[in-house]
């Protein structure tokens, strides 16, 4: 069996990409990255070859070509089930489906207004009034969780999918200055600190400069 690989883009912008990674680290898949610059037109082509939707992230692994966030997510929960991406027990993992579900559909606004951009800092950042009702929601969706699970991370003790799909969320918070109240704060913090996400912040920090913001959905 050939080595998986995961295609992704910029590690400072793309949330997506991050996610995808986050995943894919987290399952404890032995992959290499594929990094492709979107701007590029035969990188472009080259995707298209992987992904049928051109988007990263694209993973490949045994045969199988698989993209969008959520179906890496999936398959990868499926592939390796011991690795605990989604919770064991049913009402929680349905739980942790719907709020995956609704940072992949929802969420444009922050999207738009606060895009992620890890190697920016923009202290006193002034969160537009329809970016901060995509916030509190937010906020409501972590303090259920930990509510219910008990934390420290979003379903127990196991880091998994919802904390890959909500991490860029955090990276957000952090770069525009966002303040948490004590208990998201910890878990905010929790998440920056994780040995994955030092290793992608690090890599992001040293991308160059001549990688252009992306015009893609963040
Ligand atoms: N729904 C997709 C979104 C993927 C996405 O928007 N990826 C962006 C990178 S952040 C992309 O590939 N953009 C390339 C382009 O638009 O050319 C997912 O869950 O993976």
């Amino acid at each position: 069996m050939s080595k998986a690989t995961l295609t992704i883009s910029s590690k400072n912008y793309s949330s997506w990409s991050l996610r995808g990674w986050l995943l894919a680290k987290f399952a404890g898949l032995d992959f290499d990255e594929v990094v492709v610059d979107p701007d590029d037109a035969s990188a472009r082509a080259e995707i298209l070859l992987l992904s049928s939707s051109i988007l990263v992230p694209c993973l490949r692994h045994d045969g199988a070509a698989i993209w969008d966030t959520l179906a890496i997510a999936e398959y990868l929960n499926e592939s390796f089930p011991q690795a605990g991406l989604l919770p064991a027990d049913r009402i929680a993992r349905a739980h942790c489906r719907s709020i995956s579900g609704e940072i992949h559909s929802g969420f444009t606004t922050l999207r738009a207004s606060l895009p992620v951009n890890l190697k920016g800092h923009f202290p006193g950042f002034k969160v537009w009034t329809r970016a901060q009702a995509d916030i509190d929601r937010i906020w409501a969706i972590w303090r259920d969780c930990l509510d219910k699970s008990g934390g420290p991370f979003l379903f127990g003790q196991q880091r998994g999918m919802a904390d890959a799909m909500y991490a860029p969320v955090v990276t957000r918070f952090v770069t525009y200055d966002v303040k948490l109240e004590p208990r998201l704060k910890a878990y905010a913090d929790l998440i920056m600190t994780m040995p994955e996400m030092q290793e992608w912040i690090a890599a992001a920090k040293a991308e160059p400069e001549e990688i252009e913001e992306l015009e893609v959905e963040y």
